[in-house]
């Protein structure tokens, strides 16, 4: 098959997901083509079978904002007729598919091309919501030939906030639990912990729908029971904000702010607790990368996560915002050997099981096979 793949190149959920599911098609024989304004950055290897495209944005001293919408979909349309496409996979609605479907009006009469768009989370219940932009990514979704979302908790809200009336497959976000297990690293994990501290973790893109001040007030709680320290992975709108929170309470020397990574296995397989107390989250990847590293979660029980994270079995869910009952819980868990192991044990069993990058690999395919 030959396949387009549109996705956000930068860190993010959806990209890396697009990304992966890349791949794996690459290795599976398929001609992928992704087609971006960057190369995704977790497209860091050559294959034969994947050729990045790049949407070059032209700028013109009357626009105010380059309108890449329209060069997306110029680029889908060139890039469709010299390769011959045989589907679109375009990751995040806004604007994708809406480039998507400029593209297929733009083709018709000379190919034929099936759009089938993965909704991610943002793009429906934040961005998707705004009035801008709501009756756009309506008929966008409503006018793909095929739809999936990544959690029934997502496809449930799409249909409902949308007033949709179509059919919405569910296909997981998944882990290859090849990469992601848990790796033997004393002498990073001596670089934050003299052996005696636990280490909790938390990774994001720091933006306010993540909850900064809660992992924050998380671990503070945690560490004054258990010495601990946190480690805090990647960056956005709330770095500075939070730095300055940490400052506040005087745990400066208690917080690591390791900035965005590329790799962060190590740094999983390092700790001991998954804090991702969000306010939404329709899916949730870096809980499922947590737990294939035998990394159990703190979060919320909210969206997608309870779908990904068993409440008592691979984590601990709590209402948004009850911090001291995600602490009080956690702290019970790390003092718990036992209890810490088997749930650490069964994190890594329940994301290999459920989540397996090969399974969800084929669903993607058969999903394919309908449109074509
Ligand atoms: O890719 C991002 O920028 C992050 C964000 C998003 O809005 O796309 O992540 C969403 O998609 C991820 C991959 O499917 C999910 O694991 C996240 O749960 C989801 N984020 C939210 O729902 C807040």
């Amino acid at each position: 098959m030959r396949i387009g793949m549109i996705c956000y190149p930068s860190y993010g959920g959806s990209g890396v997901v697009a990304t992966e599911l890349g791949k794996q098609l690459a290795f599976r024989g398929h001609e992928v083509h992704f087609i971006s304004y960057e190369r995704p950055f977790k497209l860091d290897l050559f294959h034969e079978n994947i050729i990045f495209h790049e949407v070059d944005i032209v700028d013109y001293p009357l626009f105010k904002f380059p309108p890449y919408s329209m060069a997306l979909a110029s680029k889908i349309y060139e890039v469709a007729k010299w390769a011959g496409l045989d589907l679109l996979h375009v990751h995040y609605a806004i604007p994708h598919a809406v480039s998507a479907y400029l593209a297929k009006q733009m083709l018709k009469g000379e190919l034929e091309l099936p759009v089938i768009t993965t909704l991610h989370g943002t793009d429906i219940t934040i961005v998707g919501l705004e009035k801008q932009f709501y009756d756009i990514t309506r008929f966008a979704i409503q006018s793909s030939d095929g739809v999936t979302a990544v959690s029934r908790s997502l496809r449930d809200e799409t249909l409902r906030r949308f007033k949709l009336n179509r059919q919405i497959e569910v296909i997981y976000n998944f882990v290859d639990p090849e990469e992601y297990r848990r790796l033997p690293c004393p002498q990073l994990k001596k670089r934050f912990t003299d052996g005696e501290d636990k280490l909790l973790i938390h990774i994001s893109n720091f933006r306010p729908v993540k909850r900064l001040k809660d992992v924050v007030d998380l671990f503070a709680l945690v560490n004054s029971k258990i010495p601990s320290k946190l480690l805090l992975v990647g960056d956005g709108p709330d770095g500075s904000y939070i730095h300055e929170y940490v400052r506040k309470i005087g745990l400066l020397d208690r917080v690591f702010f390791l900035g965005k990574q590329e790799r962060v296995v190590e740094l999983l397989s390092i700790s001991d607790l998954c804090l991702l107390p969000s306010e939404k989250e329709s899916f949730g990847l870096v809980a499922l990368e947590a737990m294939a590293c035998q990394v159990p979660v703190v979060g919320t029980k909210v969206g997608g996560l309870p779908e990904v994270v068993r409440d008592g079995e691979t984590g601990i869910l709590e209402k948004v915002g009850n911090v001291a009952a995600m602490a009080e819980r956690a702290v019970k868990l790390l003092s718990d050997e036992e209890s810490y192991l088997q749930m650490a044990l069964e994190s890594r069993r329940h994301a290999v099981n459920k989540f397996h990058v090969d399974d969800m690999v084929t669903n993607y395919l058969k999903y394919y096979e309908v449109f074509l």
